[in-house]
C-alpha cells in the first residue's frame, strides 16, 4: 500500500473538556464546544505494510519516545479492529508548532492520524466511527476532525456510542479569528490526563464543575447561532476560568498559568472595555488564545505583543476539518 498524508488543525475549546466519566474508553465528563484553527497544522503520513513487525512511529523527523508511539500504536489498535486491518504501520507526523505546550497537538495529531489510515481503506469507517476512535486516543481529537464550530458530546452510555464529536457551524458562518500569545515555549508539567484525573479526585468543585457544562454549551451555541459576541465572551470566559478555578482547587493544586498568563487576561479585559471585540480563553498551559473578530485582530495583537513576558504572536483564522493531503508526502 502506498503512503497517505493527512492534514489536521489544532482546535481550541470555548467551552472546556476537564475530566473524564471513564478513563478505560475515555469519555469526557463535560460537554465541550470547540472552534478549529487555520494556520497551525500537524502532518501525518502512514503506510500499512505486510513487512512491518511493529508500528514505527516518528515525530517531528526522530524515532518518537516510548510513551508517544504507545498512544500512537494504541489508537492505530483501535482502528485495525473496527477496520479489519492486520497490518503495522509505519507513522510519520510533525507539527509547525510547539508540541505539548498547550497548543493541542494531540487533537491534531490523532485526527490526522485517522484520517489517513481510513483513507488506505477500500471501504473507510464513517465519521461518526473515526470521531468515536479519536475521543478515545485523546478527548479533544474528534473536535478536530471537523471544521469551523464543533461540539464533542458528553454522551450517556457506558460504551461511548453516543460520545463523538460533530460539526456545530461552518467557519464561514462567522469568521472569527484568533491571536495566540506564546508566552513559554517548554512542554507543560503536569499532562491533561494526569491533570484531570488528579482533578476529579480532589476539587472541591468537581460536581459543580460537571453539572454546570450543559447550560454552557447551551449558551455557547446560542451566541454563535445569533453572532453574538457579548454573549459568547461572556461564557466562554466563564468556562475558562472555572475550569482554572477547579484546577487550582485541587490538592495540590494545578497552576498552568505563568506571570504573563495573567497580565494577558487583564489586557484582553482592558481592551474589550475601550469596545473591542475580544475575549481570552487559556489552556491546560501559559499561552492566551484571544479570540476576536477580523477587524479587532490587528489592534489586538499589537497591544498583547507589548505585554511584557510574550515571546510571540501567533495568528489564525477557523480553518477545515482533517483531510487527505494531495501535497508529496513528507517523509
Ligand atoms: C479542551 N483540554 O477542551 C481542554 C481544555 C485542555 C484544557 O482537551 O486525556 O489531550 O487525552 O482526553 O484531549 C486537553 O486534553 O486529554 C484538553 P485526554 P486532551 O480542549
Amino acid at each position: 500500500m502506498h503512503t497517505i498524508t493527512a492534514i489536521a488543525h489544532p482546535n481550541i475549546a470555548l467551552i472546556k473538556y476537564w475530566g473524564k466519566r471513564d478513563t478505560v474508553r475515555n469519555l469526557p465528563a463535560t460537554h465541550s464546544l470547540s472552534i478549529t484553527l487555520n494556520t497551525l497544522e500537524t502532518h501525518t503520513c502512514v503506510n500499512f505494510s505486510a513487512e512491518l513487525s511493529a508500528d514505527q512511529v516518528y515525530l517531528n523527523k526522530a524515532l518518537a519516545d516510548d510513551a508517544f508511539s504507545a498512544r500512537v500504536g494504541a489508537c492505530l489498535d483501535g482502528f485495525r479492529t473496527l477496520a479489519g486491518v492486520h497490518t503495522f504501520a509505519s507513522v510519520h507526523t510533525s507539527n509547525n508548532f510547539p508540541t505539548a505546550a498547550g497548543l493541542a497537538s494531540s487533537a491534531s495529531g490523532f485526527a490526522a492520524l485517522l484520517t489517513a489510515a481510513n483513507a488506505a481503506l477500500e471501504s473507510p469507517l464513517n465519521l461518526r466511527q473515526l470521531a468515536i476512535l479519536a475521543r478515545e486516543a485523546s478527548g479533544s481529537a474528534g473536535r478536530s476532525l471537523f471544521g469551523g464550530y464543533v461540539i464533542q458530546h458528553r454522551g450517556q452510555h457506558s460504551d461511548g456510542s453516543d460520545s463523538y464529536a460533530e460539526a456545530l457551524f461552518p467557519a464561514k458562518h462567522w469568521p472569527l479569528e484568533v491571536v495566540i500569545a506564546i508566552t513559554s515555549e517548554k512542554e507543560k508539567n503536569i499532562g491533561s490526563t494526569e491533570g484531570m484525573l488528579h482533578t476529579a479526585a480532589t476539587a472541591p468543585y468537581w460536581r459543580a464543575w460537571v453539572d454546570r457544562s450543559a447550560a454552557d454549551i447551551q449558551a455557547a451555541t446560542a451566541a454563535i447561532k445569533q453572532r453574538d459576541f457579548a454573549a459568547l465572551a461572556e461564557v466562554a470566559e466563564a468556562s475558562c476560568l472555572a475550569m482554572h478555578a477547579l484546577m487550582q482547587s485541587a490538592r495540590p493544586g494545578l497552576l498552568y498559568w505563568n506571570a504573563a498568563t495573567i497580565e494577558l487576561i487583564h489586557k484582553i479585559r482592558q481592551l474589550r472595555a475601550t469596545g473591542l471585540a475580544v475575549f481570552f480563553t487559556i489552556d491546560a498551559g501559559p499561552q492566551v488564545k484571544a479570540v476576536c473578530l477580523p477587524e479587532a485582530a490587528d489592534k489586538v495583537e499589537a497591544a498583547l505583543k507589548a505585554v511584557p513576558g510574550v515571546l510571540r504572536t501567533l495568528r489564525c483564522l477557523l480553518g477545515a476539518g482533517a483531510r487527505i493531503s494531495n501535497d508529496a508526502n513528507t517523509e
